[in-house]
């Protein structure tokens, strides 16, 4: 150890102890995240993630805000906006919406299968496919529907990010599979 240790110089410098703990506190927390069966180039493993398709709402009313310059429905697909007026018994009343996954952010190892069994709760389709680091296709385009549940399956072979891509709702309907280096 202290021969390895050296190598780098450190040996003189610092203490084994804290070492030590910094070599403890690593394991745990590989053991926490469930790596550690994963983390000496063992095959990949297929990792699951229950998603759901969502839109959520917002509103207000003019007297209390003005409605945006901007149409949100330009700045993203995803977006929706009711004017004041939309709705006659609140003639103030504006609305905005925005359709997502929930998560949105997920963690896999290059090599990995990835299971993402997913729910559409909102919106009666979605056109979705998985798009990899270098923009070569992970999941072929898959249209899923509300109140459906779909096993959307992919290698992830290299590291970096796949994105899981809503084209009806692009580009904020954007889901992330974080994608590390074993
Ligand atoms: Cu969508």
């Amino acid at each position: 150890m202290t021969r390895f240790l050296s190598v780098f110089g450190l040996a003189r410098r610092r203490p084994a102890v804290p070492l030590a703990v910094i070599a403890s506190v690593a394991a745990t927390a590989a053991l926490l995240l469930g790596l550690a069966s994963t983390a000496h180039g063992q095959a990949g493993v297929t990792r699951e993630y229950f998603i759901t398709a969502v839109e959520i709402k917002g509103s207000t009313t003019a007297d209390n805000l003005g409605p945006p310059e901007t149409n949100p429905k330009d700045l993203s697909k995803g977006y929706g906006f009711n004017a004041p007026g939309y709705d006659s018994s609140s003639p103030q009343k504006w609305e905005v919406a925005s359709y997502m996954w929930t998560p949105a952010m997920m963690l896999a190892f290059r090599g990995d299968q990835v299971k993402l069994t997913t729910f559409v709760v909102n919106g009666d389709e979605h056109k979705v496919w998985v798009e990899g680091p270098d923009g070569e296709e992970a999941l072929p385009e898959t249209i899923i529907n509300r109140g459906r549940e779909y096993e959307l399956s992919f290698a992830v072979p290299n590291a970096g990010v796949y994105k899981l891509i809503c084209l009806n709702h692009e580009p904020t309907m954007t889901g992330y599979i974080l994608t590390l280096p074993r």
